[in-house]
């Protein structure tokens, strides 16, 4: 058997930060995992380095299941995002190990392709409405047929999803969190105009997203969904904060507006009622905040029982790791939807080299063996750790709002 020998966490910050878990194996084949937790990476870390690698040196790698098993009920303390993270990373490294060792790529392992790419969104932002679907215009010559679209608000000097930079988009940007300012009346005010000068702009054979990262009560989300209707969107998404998932049948009862939700998920319990109740249309849970390839996979198959399909979070904050291994998802389950890809910097991109492919708006994992992705340990060793945090927001009168 492929017994662990060793395992260690890498953690590089080419621009933002970077958790790896890396596990060795006697057979001389290692994997890797995607332990990245934006703004709390630390935490992670040495959840796996001071309480999950010494339980896993000498297991079984091949054994996937029973670890998975006995992380999750072996600690006691269920779920978390920092738990479910550290599993991710075990998990999504066991799965990577399989695949080299079987000399597959993990796709085949998951069933083989269901799909010949997995359509993916690009994110077009801008300060100001022209200026987004400037940037809009630009993702759709490069052939992506799905597109974000987040715009500043006119009264407002910064929001969710605007980037400083026309290409690359990173919200945990200073040493302390910045404070951002919110209003919702004018963002209700902006998002329709945004969504009717798109449609203008580029027609209707491309997939039209927005994220509205946490902000709205329920009715108006609702409100928001039905004025978005007449452009057809393709959903809308974190319409409200989600610890109480009832909220969505009032958004349901208002809008056949797509709605998407989970990237802050760690388990299929925080999706359950969701799902089973039929209150939302995409999950966006992913790898590695959701208990990694064995977990998400679960998710995937209850959510397909009930016509919720996938479109797993894939923001820079999620490394090449996770990307990759969401890919092999993507490609294999059947009840795919979209993928979310921002494209991460070169620094990034030479630290992990990576063997999956942007073509003609779907990305394919590639076929080497395992994730097809690997770590540059001496280039990451240049970018050591830089503390950062997400911004926080208030409202204009000072109280602390949602971001
Ligand atoms: C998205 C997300 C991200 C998050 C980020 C937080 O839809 O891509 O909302 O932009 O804000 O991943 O770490
Ligand atoms: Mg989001």
């Amino acid at each position: 058997m492929p017994r662990i020998t060793a395992a260690r966490v890498i953690v590089t910050c080419p621009g933002r930060n970077f958790v790896t878990l890396k596990i060795e194996t006697e057979a001389g084949v290692y994997g890797l995992g995607d332990a990245t937790l934006n703004g709390r990476e630390l935490a992670v870390a040495s959840y796996l380095t001071d309480h999950v690698i010494p339980c896993l040196i000498g297991r079984d790698a091949h054994r996937i299941e029973d670890i998975w098993q006995y992380l999750y009920k072996g600690c006691y303390w269920r779920r978390g995002p920092v738990t479910m993270s550290a599993i991710a990373a075990v998990d999504t490294a066991l799965w990577d190990i399989k695949g080299k060792l079987a000399n597959l790529p993990l796709y085949q392992l998951l069933g083989g392709a269901s799909r010949e790419g997995a359509m993916v969104y690009g994110h077009a932002n801008g300060a100001t409405l022209e200026a987004t679907i400037e940037n809009a215009l630009h993702y759709k010559r490069l052939g992506y047929r799905a597109i974000r679209l987040q715009s500043g608000v006119p009264g407002l000097a910064s929001t969710y999803g605007v980037s400083k930079d026309r290409y690359f988009y990173e919200p945990a940007d200073a040493d302390l969190p910045t404070e951002n300012l919110w209003s919702t009346e004018k963002y209700l005010r902006s998002v329709p105009p945004l969504f009717a000068a798109a449609r203008e702009a580029l027609g209707w054979d491309v997939h039209l997203l927005h994220d509205v990262h946490h902000r709205l009560t329920p009715i108006e989300a609702g409100r928001l969904g039905k004025d978005l209707e007449p452009y057809r969107p393709f959903w809308m998404e974190d319409a409200v904060t989600a610890e109480n998932q009832d909220s969505f049948r009032i958004i349901r009862q208002h809008t056949t507006t797509p709605l998407a939700v989970g990237e802050i998920f760690n388990s299929i319990w925080d999706c359950k009622q969701l799902i089973e109740q039929q209150l939302i249309d995409y999950i966006r849970a992913t790898v590695v905040h959701a208990g990694g390839i064995t977990h998400l996979r679960r998710i995937a198959a209850f959510a397909d029982m009930h016509n919720v399909r996938t479109g797993c979070h894939g923001a820079t904050d999620l490394s090449p790791v996770c990307l990759a291994a969401a890919l092999h998802f993507d490609i294999s389950v059947p009840n795919f939807g979209v993928q979310e890809y921002m494209r991460h910097t070169a620094e990034t991109d030479a630290i992990f080299p990576h063997g999956y492919t942007f073509n003609d708006g779907m990305m394919h994992p590639g076929d080497a063996p395992g994730l097809g992705v690997d770590l540059d340990e001496v280039l990451a060793g240049n970018y050591p750790y830089q503390r950062a945090y997400l911004p926080v927001n208030r409202l204009e009168d000072g109280t602390l709002f949602s971001w």
